[in-house]
């Protein structure tokens, strides 16, 4: 067999695996790892990103839009340590990223090296790593460097999908073995889970006699593709479909079906039903705090008395933070197509259109809207988050692709925006991390270049990670980043307005200590400086001619629009309730 070296065995098992780049920053620690890609680079590219922490959230869009997984290098010590968010919140999203990172010389652990942190444990990033990922492993031989790499990439993608990391000491990096590349798909299971066939038959029953059946779709429809199963089986009996953040995209948004969104920034609409449901059938989704309003009985969800079936790919998510009537572990589209053929077995397809609770559901849902109309009609000028949102949706293409991470954006975009395909709304909905949405939406460009990729922040989140404009610049990825610019942290400035009281503000708007005026560095001189396409935008007729030009550049650019300040015309629309703690004093008043 012929030698490899620790790099070799993983650059040949990318190239077997059909990785098509590698992202990262190398460091002394992971030249070694680094170098023979340098042979290989017309079957497989360095993506340089300018902070680690943007390389996990660029392989996380990528995963996300597309379902493949990138690998993404590290130097040791602060390189390592730099992955920490964007590992979290793969993770906590069901995201599939693969992680290498350097670690010391196997023969000089515990000697406090560049970069090592020995004190209580030598060479051990890893640890740091163990609760934001799916597994960590630390290689010490070279001719175990196969096996890891294959477990890797199959722990990362198959049961629920999340981040892995691997160590690889700068010995093991640089050393060779005789070794044989493993065939990746030689190292782990084809097909999909399916559901217990007694349990599936008794869901079937459950949701054929209910009389107010509600569907819940979490995340895990999205990744499992399990859309057209979830739209046929709600076609099938006229079940409205409730979305998570996560699930958003699973069912057409202009379908006769959908019911938005339950929880504390979810829509009347959805909350309505889901509260109100006999039966609710949950797939993919885990009841976070913000989707079930943190878990105030009767707001969002009244389980008990709502009887609630759980299918999940994860067993720890059955019956943890809601008591099931039935419990199925499985494969979204495996279940969902297994809940098809029990249903066709039983009943036959209902005309649901003109019964008394589609009808509701409609007016449920004309309702919602209404509730929006004011924020998406209005002419104010900065314009309101809403309208901005508005004129976005009505420019761009049906299949485009809509990136948020944090504050006011990814709560509106999830609220008030339709989408109408899977994988077209991208969110870090369980961290809500602040410099996902740039990093992310390159990452989806990249995997779908033929799409329009639209990322959209607040200024906070947009200066979190706008070096990576930089790395945009360089390989020619063409996103259009919208900045909504209301200078300062204005959903947490809101919170604290909404929930502590109007005069409890506080060091969460951008002001010059000096002066008390509000303070903003200029995006559109930023972009300038980085070499993006950019524009500034002040009224509503601007937008799609600036989003067309933005799009004719053929470049990354930076779309600078200034949006409300005014509480409460800053913000969207609360409809369900959040557990926000407050102070004991501000209580008693
Ligand atoms: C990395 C990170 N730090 C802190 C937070 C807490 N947080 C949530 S939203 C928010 C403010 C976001 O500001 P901006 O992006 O300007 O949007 P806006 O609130 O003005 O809508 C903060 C600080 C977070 N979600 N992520």
């Amino acid at each position: 067999m012929p030698e490899y070296t620790g790099g070799e065995i993983i650059a040949e098992y990318l190239i077997k695996e059909g990785v098509p780049h590698i992202v990262g920053i190398p460091g002394h620690g992971i030249i070694p790892f680094l170098d023979p890609f340098k042979e290989r680079q017309d079957e497989i590219s360095v993506i340089q990103v300018r902070h680690e922490q943007s390389a996990i959230h660029l392989a996380d869009g990528y995963y996300r839009a597309s379902g493949r997984p990138l690998l993404c290098f590290t130097s040791i010590g602060p390189g390592a340590y730099n992955t920490v968010v964007g590992l979290a919140t793969a993770y906590v999203d069901s995201s599939a990223v693969v992680a290498v990172s350097g670690e010391t010389h196997s023969y000089m652990f515990g000697k406090g090296v560049l970069q090592e942190v020995e004190r209580q444990n030598w060479a051990d990033t890893s640890s740091v790593m163990r609760p934001i990922t799916k597994r960590v492993w630390k290689v010490t031989r070279v001719d175990h460097v196969p096996f890891v790499i294959h477990q890797a990439f199959k722990t990362a993608t198959t049961g629920r999908p999340g981040p892995v990391h691997i160590f690889m000491p700068m010995d093991v990096q640089a050393d060779s073995a005789d070794v044989e590349i493993p065939h990746p798909v030689k190292h782990r299971p084809s097909g999909r889970v399916s559901g217990d066939i007694e349990q599936v038959r008794e869901a079937a029953e459950l949701v054929a006699k209910a009389e107010r059946p509600v569907m819940l779709v979490g995340g895990g429809v999205i990744l499992s593709d399990a859309s057209t199963e979830l739209v046929k089986l709600a076609e099938f009996l006229g079940v409205p479909v409730v979305t998570t953040m996560m699930g958003k995209g699973a069912i057409p948004e202009d379908h006769e079906l959908c019911a938005f969104y339950a929880g504390s920034k979810g829509s009347s609409c959805g909350n309505k039903l889901a509260k109100e449901a006999d039966v609710l059938l949950a797939v993919g989704c885990r009841f976070a705090d913000l989707s079930t309003s943190s878990y105030k009985s009767g707001v969002s969800f009244t389980i008990p008395p709502t009887k609630l079936i759980h299918v999940d790919i994860d067993p720890t998510e059955i019956g943890k933070n809601y008591p099931t009537e039935v419990g199925i572990v499985g494969d979204a589209k495996a279940v969902l197509r297994q809940l098809i053929e029990a249903l066709k077995a039983m009943t036959s397809k209902r005309k649901y259109q003109e019964t008394p609770y589609f009808k509701a559901l409609q007016k449920a849902k004309k309702e919602w809207q209404k509730e929006l109309e004011p924020l998406k009609n209005s002419s104010r000028i900065p314009m309101t988050i809403s309208r901005f949102l508005a004129e976005l949706r009505k420019a761009l293409k049906r299949d485009a692709i809509f990136v948020g991470s944090a504050g006011h954006a990814q709560a509106q975009l999830f609220q008030e925006f339709p989408v109408y395909e899977p994988r077209t709304h991208l969110s870090s909905g369980g961290m809500s991390t602040m410099g996902w949405a740039v990093p992310a939406s390159m990452g989806a460009k990249l995997a779908k270049p033929d799409r329009q990729v639209i990322s959209i922040s607040g200024d906070g989140d947009f200066l979190m990670t706008c070096q990576e404009l930089a790395t945009a610049v360089q390989y020619g990825i063409s996103t259009v980043h919208c900045v909504l610019n209301n200078y300062g942290w204005l959903s947490i400035r809101d919170l604290q307005l909404d929930v502590y009281g109007e005069h409890r503000g506080y060091a969460t708007e951008f002001r010059a200590r000096e002066t008390g005026e509000l303070y903003s560095p200029s995006f559109t001189k930023l972009a300038e400086a980085f070499g993006c396409h950019n524009e500034f935008i002040e009224k509503p007729e601007q937008v799609a001619p600036a989003l067309k030009r933005a799009l004719k550049s053929g470049k990354p650019a930076v779309l600078e629009i200034p949006v409300q300040y005014e509480h409460p015309w800053s913000e969207g629309k609360t409809r369900g309730w959040w557990d926000v703690p407050i102070p004991a004093y501000l209580r008693k008043r």
